[in-house]
């Protein structure tokens, strides 16, 4: 992986099956939305990298399978997480009410510290809509976490999103010294350059 950065931070997307985990990726990534469902087998990424003062960030972005035989391995990249996005559909109740079930599992596997996101996605489709925004808006605050409705489909907050929760767990894994998010290899390349300026001159 390319060395010229300071911060690498993991983020990670989490949720039920089919509630636009993929699509939300996609569209902040590639700007583009495809319909027909592929659900996601195990684990992918993708990474942004955001200057933000002076400092070079490396996000890594992680996106989940959210059906239950992936269960395990999806667990195993919480600990590791600096900043997780909590994503249900505002059509599918079940997704909503399943989202107790994917607090605890942050609690009992990811890093105290870690930053959440809630994300109400699909809201574009607002004749089936089922949660209402107040509802949405309830269940982040009782938790104090940022929360979004998004749509993949019309492009609607997807950047505003990912940006808010960038700055967000940036500044605070930055400010609360979290591990592994130094490059060390940078600073052994400036060593080394330093060295050989030291050695030529
Ligand atoms: N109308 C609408 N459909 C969406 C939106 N986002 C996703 N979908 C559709 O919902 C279905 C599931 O989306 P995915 O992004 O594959 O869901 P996922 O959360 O990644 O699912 P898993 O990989 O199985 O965990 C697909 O058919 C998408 O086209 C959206 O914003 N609006
Ligand atoms: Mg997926």
């Amino acid at each position: 992986m390319n060395s010229n950065y300071d911060y690498r931070i993991n983020i990670v997307l989490i949720g039920d099956s089919g509630v636009g985990k993929t699509s939300l990726l996609i569209r902040y990534f590639d700007g583009t939305f495809t319909e027909p469902y592929n659900t996601t087998i195990g684990v992918e990424f993708k990474i942004k990298t955001i200057e933000m003062n002076e400092k070079i960030y490396k996000f890594l972005v992680w996106d989940t399978a959210g059906a239950e035989r992936f269960r395990a391995v999806t667990r195993s990249y919480y600990r590791g997480a600096h900043g997780i996005m909590v994503i249900y559909d505002v059509t599918n109740q079940d997704s909503f009410d399943n989202l107790k079930i994917w607090i605890q599992q942050i609690q009992a596997f990811a890093n105290d510290n870690v930053n959440i996101m809630l994300i109400g996605a699909k809201s574009d489709l607002v004749s089936k809509k089922v949660i209402d925004t107040e509802t949405g808006e309830k269940f982040a605050e009782q938790l104090g976490i940022p929360f979004f409705e998004t749509s993949s489909k019309e492009n609607i907050n997807v950047n505003e999103a990912f940006e808010t929760f960038f700055k967000q767990v940036g500044t605070r894994a930055v400010q609360t010294n979290d591990p592994n998010i130094k490059n060390q290899n940078k600073n052994q390349n400036q060593n080394q350059n330093q060295n050989k300026t030291n050695c030529c001159f």
